[in-house]
């Protein structure tokens, strides 16, 4: 058995092939799969759980093949996917992680994120952050017509895109002493999230102790992941 973690699909009704590759992966290692980790940016924009295409359609039916097999998703949100909720987490049939997320992977204590909030010298993206998870600004947002969210997330994707081709990568990386405090904090020596698309493993070594840091891949050219398996291994994974 082995538990499997992915994250950053940006999941496209432009781009339906991606959610089949959901399939792909199901049909070869499903069965040996007790648990499915998503960590967030599963879809490339959510504007609420309202929203109706053939995608969603499609991702609800896949998740739920999966969980028949007999695997528990678990789903945590990113920064493009906030706004998912329980309406849509009930559909699809995963539970909703807050981020950062404790676990522990066959005994091996874990910490869980998206990655985002790790990422602290992106003042302007930070900034943002922050407005973006008021209550009351997420609620005004959910309550204008669909037509308006989907034109408001298209505004705020052509910008996120004209800041992230200018910014300087480094500065929209995990601060190392942030990730480490949260480590520290969590006691746990690993750290598994995506966000920054730039796949490994990143080793740390602080007060006698080692730590690691797993970054995922996005789904931009294929599938990726991380596979931990029972015996305590665990790798990332290109699905070709
Ligand atoms: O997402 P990515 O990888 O391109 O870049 C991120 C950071 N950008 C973002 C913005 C998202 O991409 C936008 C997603 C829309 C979600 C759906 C709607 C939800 C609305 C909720 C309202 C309550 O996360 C980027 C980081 C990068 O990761 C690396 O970490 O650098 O940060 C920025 O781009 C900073 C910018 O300053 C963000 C500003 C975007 C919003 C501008 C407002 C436009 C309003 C238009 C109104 C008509
Ligand atoms: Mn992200």
């Amino acid at each position: 058995m082995s538990i499997i973690l992915i994250s950053d699909l940006h999941l496209d009704p432009r781009e339906p092939q991606k959610a089949r590759i959901l399939g792909l992966i199901r049909e070869k290692m499903g069965k040996n799969c007790s648990e499915l980790y998503i960590l967030g940016d599963f879809f490339e924009t959510w504007i609420g759980d309202d929203e109706k295409n053939e995608l969603i359609t499609e991702t609800i039916t896949e998740l739920q093949a999966w969980r028949s097999q007999g695997t528990e998703i678990y789903f945590m949100p990113g920064n493009r996917d906030f706004l998912l909720g329980q309406a849509f987490g009930q559909k699809a049939g995963f539970l909703i992680l807050p981020d950062p997320y404790k676990t522990e992977f066959y005994g091996h204590p874990v910490l869980l994120s998206h990655g985002d909030a790790l990422c602290i010298d992106d003042t302007a993206y930070q900034a943002w952050r922050q407005k973006v998870h008021q209550p009351w600004l997420q609620k005004l947002f959910l309550a204008l017509p669909l037509w308006l969210r989907r034109f408001i997330a298209q505004k705020m994707r052509a910008k996120s895109r004209r800041y992230t081709q200018t910014a300087d990568p480094l500065q929209m990386d995990l601060n190392t002493a942030e990730v480490l405090s949260w480590l520290q904090k969590a006691k746990v020596d690993t750290l598994i999230h995506g966000h920054t698309h730039r796949p490994g493993y990143h080793l740390y070594y602080q007060d006698h102790q080692a730590f690691t840091r797993i970054t995922l891949s996005d789904w931009h050219d294929r599938a990726h992941g991380l596979i931990w398996e029972k015996d305590g291994r665990h790798y990332l994974w290109d699905l070709e």
